[in-house]
């Protein structure tokens, strides 16, 4: 185990290292040059490891480890390797470390699976520079429109083709994939929560993954002095706004399941501190483990936003995304948890609060989520840290697993 604990930690360093704020967490956004650095370090290990390396349409990276049968769907194991800005080592590639090392261990022990096992490093799940987030694998199941890559713009007003461009990735790939070419899809991912580490369990076996919605709001109002303008006779777009935010825990305490709401990202125009602010445009991202309560969460957001609209102000909220809750495939959950006993891990189920491209997939295949402890419960942070022992144990039971759903 110590070899592979030990190569878990070596991968963990050299990807952490691509980060575009050294000391202040991970920052590696979509295409961007620590992206391109990543991408390489992945690359140059999946050959490493013997399998065929191929990109697609979105920068996708897929590693493959033929099957006795080539022509029978493939098990996906792996995530994505981009980052929220100043996040950790360890939400994305911990789940792509794992993939690398299940298909190390098929190598070390000369097995060849019946169905091939594709490795696979996503990109762009976090949103963090296109608005949405799990742009990797919504884009290669085709859940995508073409103004997702043709119009969304990042902060600088750079699509994603331009910056695929830029970076010098190949737009011309597919983009789309059979899903019938895929026979699973397995993630690891670090919990991202206090649940695990505070009961002393390594694995967590996922049983659902929560619904969400990101939002845009944006708020029109009038510039003005900020001297000789009496208040009022003000359309101040960022009173307007904060009284939205404000109001918007309550929605989530309201419903009553756990439900939450955040602002993470906020703007101002024109920025001048003598200057009544004309637009703000923020994000709301609501979650909640019930569909119905998704949707009440948008409806009362909605109508917050509304009731804002007066005085000279308005009010518009643009949907960016929208995923319903998503429950983990029960054959594969039996497995996970067949083979965490016969290799004797401690093991719990539990619910995911974050999103995860494995609810893209939910969709089309059968999916298997396994979570490990976050230190702290903390992520999306520098302080981010999860124990390779406990990526070692997740390997070995996908490891098992994907022998067992290798079986004809
Ligand atoms: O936002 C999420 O839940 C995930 O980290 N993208
Ligand atoms: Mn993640
Ligand atoms: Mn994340
Ligand atoms: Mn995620």
């Amino acid at each position: 185990m110590k070899q592979l604990q030990q190569r878990i930690e070596e991968h963990i360093e050299a990807i952490s290292a691509f980060t575009a704020t050294p000391g202040q967490g991970t920052t590696r956004l979509t295409y961007s040059p620590q992206d391109l650095q990543a991408r390489e370090y992945i690359k140059a290990q999946m050959t490493h490891y013997g399998l065929t390396v191929r990109e697609d349409g979105v920068g996708n990276i897929f590693g493959r480890l033929e099957g006795t049968q080539t022509d029978a769907p493939a098990v996906l194991v792996g995530s994505h390797f981009d980052s929220v800005p100043n996040g950790g080592s360890y939400d994305g590639p911990a789940g792509v470390i794992a993939g690398l090392e299940v298909a190390a261990l098929f190598q070390e022990n000369q097995i060849q699976p019946v169905y091939p096992l594709e490795v696979i490093a996503m990109v762009e799940e976090e949103g963090a520079r296109f608005a949405g987030g799990l742009m990797g694998s919504r884009a290669m199941l085709g859940i995508l429109d073409e103004q997702q890559f043709t119009h969304l713009q990042d902060k600088d007003g750079i699509t994603t083709i331009q910056a695929m461009e830029q970076a010098g990735l190949d737009t011309s790939l597919p983009r789309i994939r059979d899903p019938r070419t895929i026979r699973a899809f397995l993630e690891l991912h670090i919990e991202q929560g206090p649940i695990l580490e505070e009961k002393g369990i390594p694995i967590g076996i996922v049983e659902a993954i929560v619904g969400l919605a990101q939002l845009e709001i944006t708020v029109q109002g009038q510039a003005g002095h900020a001297g000789t303008t009496p208040m009022d006779r003000r359309a101040d777009a960022l009173v307007a706004a904060a009284g939205i935010i404000a109001a918007l825990p309550g929605i989530a305490v309201e419903t009553g399941d756990g439900s939450v709401i955040t602002t993470g990202k906020l703007n101002v125009w024109p920025g001048g501190a003598n200057v009544i602010p004309d637009k703000v445009v923020f994000t709301v991202d609501l979650r909640s483990g019930r569909e119905e309560n998704v949707q009440t969460l948008i409806r009362r957001t909605e109508e917050l936003a509304a009731s804002c609209e007066k005085g000279g102000i308005t009010v518009s909220v643009q949907q960016q995304l929208y995923m319903k809750p998503k429950a983990m495939n029960t054959h594969i959950r039996s497995l996970l948890r067949e083979k965490s006993e016969q290799l004797g891990i401690t093991h719990c189920p539990i619910n995911s609060g974050a999103g995860h491209d494995a609810m893209v997939f939910a969709d089309v295949t059968d999916v298997g989520m396994l979570f490990i402890p976050s230190r702290n419960g903390l992520s999306h942070c520098p302080e981010e840290w999860s124990d390779a022992a406990d990526i070692a144990r997740a390997v070995q039971i996908f490891y098992e697993t994907i022998k067992s759903l290798t079986e004809v």
